[in-house]
């Protein structure tokens, strides 16, 4: 995909502030630290649209950016992250929630995974709960970059088969490396080519 424009819309705080215009949502989840702002950089090429921090918590609220003035990328702010207070972590966890239960356009939601770990109990949660709802999900590990190649083989069909998913749709990227992006591409293109034709169905 060529990327002619890529700009930051709003951090929303509240559902009131999340952008209504009738276009794609692809959505990039997954517990603090995993590197779904990173991730979402290398896609576009840009090197801090989205802002990336070793310290997990990083991305608090929902970030919204504006791609190619046709769809947008969602950063999600990680789940699992310890070091906030309770009360904190329930706003959030309400506000993803809220965005991912009642928002029309989301076309896509990316899972991002770190390949070097099994699933934690967030994951399961996240994966269960699409499966229930029938979401559009893609599962994507990060960070291949840290193992070899026969290491990154055998965490694919450990984490594929563990996420209920065939192995072909669990996808390997480096954002470090920037590998991994062609496939993950063409996933985001057919959600976003189908999503916009079902929308402008229904307009
Ligand atoms: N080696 C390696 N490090 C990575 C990769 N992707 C991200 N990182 C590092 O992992 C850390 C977290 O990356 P972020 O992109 O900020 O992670 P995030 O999922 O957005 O984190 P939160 O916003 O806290 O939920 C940073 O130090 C990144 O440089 C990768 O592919 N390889
Ligand atoms: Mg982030």
């Amino acid at each position: 995909m060529q990327i002619k424009s890529a700009e930051f819309v709003i951090s929303a705080a509240q559902p009131a502030q999340f952008p209504n215009r009738p276009i794609p949502h692809i959505v990039f989840a997954g517990k603090s630290n995993v590197g779904k702002s990173s991730l979402l950089n290398k896609l576009l090429n840009r090197k801090s649209l989205a802002k990336t921090s070793s310290t997990p918590g990083k991305t608090r609220l929902i970030n919204f950016f504006l791609i190619n003035d046709a769809f947008f990328f969602v950063d999600l702010p990680g789940y699992g992250f310890a070091r906030v207070s309770k009360k904190e972590r329930h706003s959030w966890q309400d506000l993803i929630e809220d965005y991912l239960t009642n928002h029309p356009f989301v076309a896509q939601l990316i899972l991002l995974i770190d390949i070097r770990h099994p699933l934690g109990q967030n994951d399961r949660q996240m994966l269960e709960w699409l499966h229930e709802m029938g979401y559009q999900f893609q599962v994507v590990l990060t960070k291949a970059d840290k193992l070899n190649h026969q290491e990154t083989q055998k965490q694919r069909q450990l984490l594929a088969s563990a996420c209920g998913i065939p192995l072909e749709h669990c996808l390997v990227t480096s954002s470090e490396k920037g590998t991994g992006l062609a496939p993950l591409w063409k996933s985001i293109q057919e959600h976003i080519s189908e999503a916009a034709h079902l929308m402008k169905e229904k307009l």
